[in-house]
């Protein structure tokens, strides 16, 4: 959770279309880039150098950059995102991850999405799930191991977007989680807290350096969290949410 470096991508119009499971009223382009802008200012007043992309009108999720890539000071990996519509924004991300990382590996077969993507100190968990097959996850595992990073696979709830909907890194031993996720066992090694019940979307915090960023539309988890001794920050997704993402997704970190 120590990052010195972030990219972003500036939402485009056509971001009130992007992929939802299921309708809970659309994003307007304003309240979604004032999100994002807001989402932009945080970053920076925790110590982040951010790079912010331009707009790209045919990829309606792209503002959802963590997606499409996956990046360690050690160097960055072009995913294959596993819905249809998303899967040209690797290329996208392409030229820039080239320009700012000396290796930059690509998934070779399968799907995978980094919205499943958990880096931690004991290792990268890597959740199966709709968007991210065996075939890309062990595909993903050998990329990882280029970089120097081992990594396990571990399931995503059935139901949940993506395995990072539903939890985040707090600090080196600890992890926030939806109670669901929790009773997997798949945080056995850490300190789990668990977001309280009706609050779940909270757990797609942002540990960045001293801060922690949390949807600020849950007051039970900011305060909860706030009594843990963490700094936190509470920031915007109502608009995000509707296109079901969360605060990780709208940036690669390093
Ligand atoms: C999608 O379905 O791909 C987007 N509407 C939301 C992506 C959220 N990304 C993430 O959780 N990392």
């Amino acid at each position: 959770y120590h990052f010195n470096s972030a990219i972003v991508r500036e939402p485009s119009r056509s971001v009130v279309d992007g992929l939802r499971a299921e309708e809970r009223g659309s994003p307007t382009y304003e309240a979604v880039k004032a999100e994002h802008d807001a989402y932009i200012a945080v970053l920076r007043t925790a110590g982040v150098e951010v790079t912010v992309l331009p707009a790209l009108e045919s990829f309606p999720d792209s503002i959802f950059v963590e997606d499409p890539a996956l990046v360690f000071t050690e160097g960055a990996i072009l995913l294959r995102p596993g819905a249809a519509s998303r899967s040209g924004e690797a290329a996208e991300l392409a030229p820039t991850l080239r320009d700012m990382f000396g290796t930059v590996l690509d998934l070779p077969v399968g799907f995978a999405d980094g919205g499943d993507i958990l880096p931690t100190p004991k290792g990268v968990m890597i959740g199966l799930s709709a968007r991210t097959d065996r075939a890309g996850a062990e595909a993903l595992i050998g990329c990882l191991d280029k970089l120097g990073h081992k990594a396990e696979l571990v399931a995503t709830p059935e139901g949940v977007l993506h395995f990072k909907t539903a939890c985040s890194l707090l600090d080196d031993e600890t992890m926030l989680s939806t109670a669901r996720l929790a009773r997997s066992g798949v945080f056995k090694d850490y300190k789990q807290i668990i977001i309280p019940e009706g609050e779940e979307p909270a757990a797609n915090a942002l540990r960045i350096n001293d801060i922690l960023m949390v949807p600020s539309a849950y007051p039970r988890s900011l305060e909860f969290l706030d009594k843990h001794g963490y700094k936190v920050i509470p920031v915007a997704t109502t608009q995000i949410e509707m296109i079901d993402a969360g605060l990780s997704c709208m940036s690669l970190r390093w």
